[in-house]
């Protein structure tokens, strides 16, 4: 495929995705949604790669949805369109994926970061969910995965006054995981990506498919499918490599990388 609307490259074994439609601040539109999945479908393909970074420009990781894009759209079209679904299938990625932001990350931008397993901001970076100021509201899953993230009270300030959060805050409230200074963000993404791809490919699967189960069923479930994933690693070869490698006292060489 021609990318048009981001950039993709392999930097060793991980896969970056860059948004990369600096006069819109990298809006979400069909198109990038289209590139997107289609990157997405080739790294989950490709053995070589164990980790993927999403990312945007210094100015805005993503300003949203397509505001022009979705203007003359009735209820039939929003309806219809389905938009949300592929939005969906790029949200359920089965290889880790972190979000490396800076600068704005509103809207539809905040919701894709929040698809990610976990997001890394720079010092400028800016969260917002700022729908209301257009009449609408989130409709990329913000107002589920925000509550999820960060609970009640800061997921419906944002929902309903629309104002920004800033790096520190966001991580503060546990939106995000870690935040660095603009000009080590790129590097940092690519070194945790790089440890992430250094263990084995399953167990690190494994352990998202597990954190993930943590959203959407009770306690008693989510433990039980920890404990089945849990077991189940032990089928696997880099089980039996880690665990000799700690007790050999050497590093290990994971087959399934
Ligand atoms: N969509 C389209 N174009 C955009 C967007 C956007 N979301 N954001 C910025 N742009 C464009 C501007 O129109 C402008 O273009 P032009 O130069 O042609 O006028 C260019 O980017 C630069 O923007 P500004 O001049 O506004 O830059 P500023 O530095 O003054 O302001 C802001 C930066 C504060 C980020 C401002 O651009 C802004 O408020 N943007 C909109 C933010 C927003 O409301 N985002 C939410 C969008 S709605 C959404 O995301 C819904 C998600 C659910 C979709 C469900 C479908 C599946």
């Amino acid at each position: 495929m021609d990318y048009t609307s981001i950039k993709v490259e392999r930097r060793g074994r991980v896969g970056w995705m860059t948004l990369d439609r600096p006069k819109a601040l990298n809006a979400l539109n069909t198109q990038v949604l289209t590139e997107l999945l289609h990157a997405s479908d080739a790294f989950a393909a490709d053995t070589q790669i164990g980790a993927v970074v999403l990312t945007g420009s210094e100015r805005a990781f993503a300003a949203g949805a397509d505001i022009k894009e979705m203007q003359p759209f009735d209820f039939a079209q929003a309806y219809l369109g389905d938009f949300a679904s592929g939005w969906d299938r790029f949200a359920s990625a089965r290889k880790p994926m972190i979000a490396a932001v800076a600068g704005y990350a509103l809207g539809g931008g905040c919701e894709v970061a929040m698809m990610c397993d976990f997001i890394i901001a720079a010092e400028s970076a800016k969260f917002g969910q700022p729908e209301i100021t257009l009449g609408v509201l989130p409709g990329m899953g913000g107002t589920q995965r925000m509550a999820r993230a960060i609970g009640k009270a800061k997921t419906m300030d944002l929902c309903l006054t629309g104002r920004m959060m800033d790096a520190d805050e966001a991580e503060r409230s546990g939106l995000v995981a870690r935040v660095v200074p603009d000009a080590e963000l790129l590097a940092e993404a690519q070194k945790a990506a790089e440890t992430i791809a250094g263990f084995s490919l399953p167990a690190a699967m494994m352990a998202k498919e597990a954190v993930n189960r943590a959203f959407d069923t009770t306690l008693t479930e989510g433990l039980r499918a920890e404990r089945r994933l849990f077991a189940a690693a032990f089928s696997l070869e880099d089980q039996a490599e880690g665990m000799a490698a700690f007790v050999e006292k050497r590093k290990p060489t994971f087959r399934h990388r």
